[in-house]
Parts: C-alpha cells; structure tokens; sequence
C-alpha cells in the first residue's frame, strides 16, 4: 500500500489508509497522507481486473469524460478528475499485478445510504440528469465498452440460458421458480432490444451505475456536489440510467433484504421531475414515454445478473454470505413482479 500511495503522492511523509464504500467490485480506501507537515487525502481505488478486463480502456474513458465536463461551463457539479502518478499515468500496477487509481477526495461529503427521501431522490436524478445533459454531444460512440455487452440483456440471456444447460454446482434444480419468472419477463427484455435496434432509443453517453450512493452530497447544504463512479460510463442508452435510479431509489428495502419491498410512488415520481427538468429539454418522446418501461428492464436485467451468478456458483459478485446471490435476485423479482402489477 505504502508504494502505492507513493506513485501517487511522492512527497508524501507518512499515510494512514482506511477502507470506504460498499462497492461490490472494486476495493476503495481513504488515504490521509501528512505532506511536510500539511494534511491531504486522496481516494484510492483497486480497479478490479477480473471485471474490467482492460483497465486501461477503463482509466481512458473516464479521463476523457473528465476533461469534458470540465471543460462545459455550464455543468454545475465537481468533476473528481483522476490524479497521476509520478510518471504521468492515471492508472499503476503492482507487484501482484492489482491496478490502482486516485481521486482527489471531496471532504464533508456523503453518499446517501439506505433509503433515500424523496427530496434525496429528486436531487440526485437532477444530479444524472445535469451529467447526460453535460455530454449529450459528446460523440458516445467513441467510448470504449468497458464490460462489452453490459447492457445488452440478449447476451445476457444466453450467458443465463448456457449457465443453466451446463449447471456446474447443481443449483438450477432448486431455482426453478425463480428461472420460470425470468422466461416471463423475457417479453420485456425483447422490447427493449426492438427499441434499440429501430433508433427509438438513441445512442448516448450512459453512467450505467446510478444508484443513490454514486452521487455525492454535501454534508453541509445536502446539495449534490459529483457524480462519481465513471467505470462504467460507456454507449449506451438513457433508459438505463434512469431504470438504474427506478431499482435502487423507489424500493422501501435494498436489494440485500430478504423481505418483500414496496414502491414508494413519491420517490418515483421525484426521481422523474428531478431527471426531466434536466433532460426534458433534449431527450426523445419516445425516450420520455419508455422512463419507466427502462426501471422494469434494469430490474429484470439485474434479476437475471444475479441469478446467473448463482447458477454460475457465485463467480461475479462479492457476496457476504453463502446465499446472497439468491436473495439478490428474489429480491428483485419480487420488486419485479410488483412493478408489473402496480406501476
Ligand atoms: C455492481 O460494485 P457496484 O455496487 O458499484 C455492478 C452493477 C450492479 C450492482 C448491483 C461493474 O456495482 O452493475 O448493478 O453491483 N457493477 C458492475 O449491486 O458489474
Ligand atoms: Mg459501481
């Protein structure tokens, strides 16, 4: 850690390191370096490589995406550009072949955990939105696909449909119920590949991680200061990121819980206000009438990612106990399901 910290902050006289977040992929820590006698802290990030096979595809983007932001007068929140180490790279690789990135650290901030209020949630959608409406002319194709396919729910399901022919831990016989809610909601993930394929739904810049803890808010005005986690940010389409928002925001329970979530319509209905007054402006009709068709699709989408990882034995995801990608994704079939029925 010590060389690390190093690359990034060569002066540095001393470092204390904790570890921050929740992420359920990268590891990420706080650094607090003493720099001939002043203070500093930086945020330091193992980029894991299992998941971003090529991180410095990964480290390009958001780069790029950072100089952009920057670079428009009008976006009205912090961009935490990568800072380079030593030698002018953003990204460094160690002994054990880990790759590591720092951010400047923004002080007196939070990310909103748990369940969000719908001031919160209208905030934050405003946060997205401001972001998409910073690069609707930033040329999306140009991007790399960090995770190749990430949104594209087709590949998806035949990566699911393979993971159950070859079932390798023995688990399919027991998630039957749970594989047969899925062949229900295939209807849906066929529309919105009709959507994508027909331009209804246009190429854009799309974070594709917009839950509430991907916003940082100010422990002061408890106003949003940046939109963080670029990873993914990749082509893509809208509808995602605001379906994104629908799955992580709206539930009464998180995706870790074992009972039966609700939807809290006030959340629901912030988060779209906060997103069009952003976006409403430039976004399509039909990209506008599909909002909530998208918070469907994600939860659907992130049922099958959890379910697969089950079936799979657990390969994907950093899980906390034996089960969990099975309660994930009943949990968000049940979410699913209660979409369907009340939306
Ligand atoms: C992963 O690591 P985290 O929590 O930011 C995943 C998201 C999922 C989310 C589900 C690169 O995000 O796509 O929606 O878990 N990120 C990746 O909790 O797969
Ligand atoms: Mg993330």
């Amino acid at each position: 850690m010590k060389q690390i910290i190093h690359t990034f902050v060569p002066e540095a006289d001393s470092a204390v390191w904790t570890p921050v977040g929740q992420g359920n992929i990268n590891d990420t820590y706080r650094v607090d370096v003493v720099l001939g006698g002043e203070q500093k802290v930086i945020l330091l990030q193992r980029l894991n490589h299992l998941v971003f096979k090529d991180p410095a595809q990964v480290m390009d983007n958001t780069s790029r995406i950072c100089a952009y932001l920057t670079a428009q007068p009008d976006y009205p929140l912090q961009v935490p550009s990568p800072i380079l180490a030593k030698d002018g790279s953003n990204l460094v690789r160690d002994d054990q072949g880990n790759y590591w990135r720092a951010f400047p650290f923004i002080e007196r901030s939070y990310t909103p955990d748990g369940l969000v209020t719908p001031d919160i949630a209208r905030k934050a959608a405003r946060a997205y939105g401001a972001f998409a409406r910073a690069l609707r002319d930033f040329p999306a194709a140009t991007l790399a696909e960090t995770i190749p396919g990430f949104h594209d729910t087709d590949m998806r399901w035949l990566a699911f449909l393979e993971v159950i022919r070859q079932d390798p831990v023995s688990r399919v016989g027991g998630v039957q119920k749970e594989i047969d809610a899925l062949f229900a909601a295939k209807p849906l993930f066929d529309l919105i590949s009709r959507l994508k394929r027909s331009g209804e739904l246009p190429l854009r810049v799309s974070h594709n991680d917009t839950k509430a803890g991907n916003v940082l808010f100010s422990m002061d005005t408890h106003e949003p200061l940046a939109v963080i986690d670029l990873d993914t940010v990749m082509p893509g389409t809208l509808l995602s990121d605001f379906g994104d928002m629908v799955r992580t925001f709206v539930p009464s329970l998180t995706e870790n819980s074992v009972d039966e979530p609700h939807l809290r319509l006030d959340v629901l209905l912030a988060l779209r206000e906060g997103f069009l007054s952003e976006t409403g402006d430039f976004i399509t009709t039909s990209e506008q009438q599909h909002l909530l068709t998208g918070g469907a699709w994600i939860i659907g989408e992130q049922a099958l990612r959890f379910l697969t990882d089950w079936i799979a034995g657990d390969v994907y995801y950093k899980i906390g106990y034996p089960e969990h990608n099975l309660v994930r994704a009943r949990n968000q079939l049940q979410l699913l399901a209660m979409v369907n029925r009340e939306l």
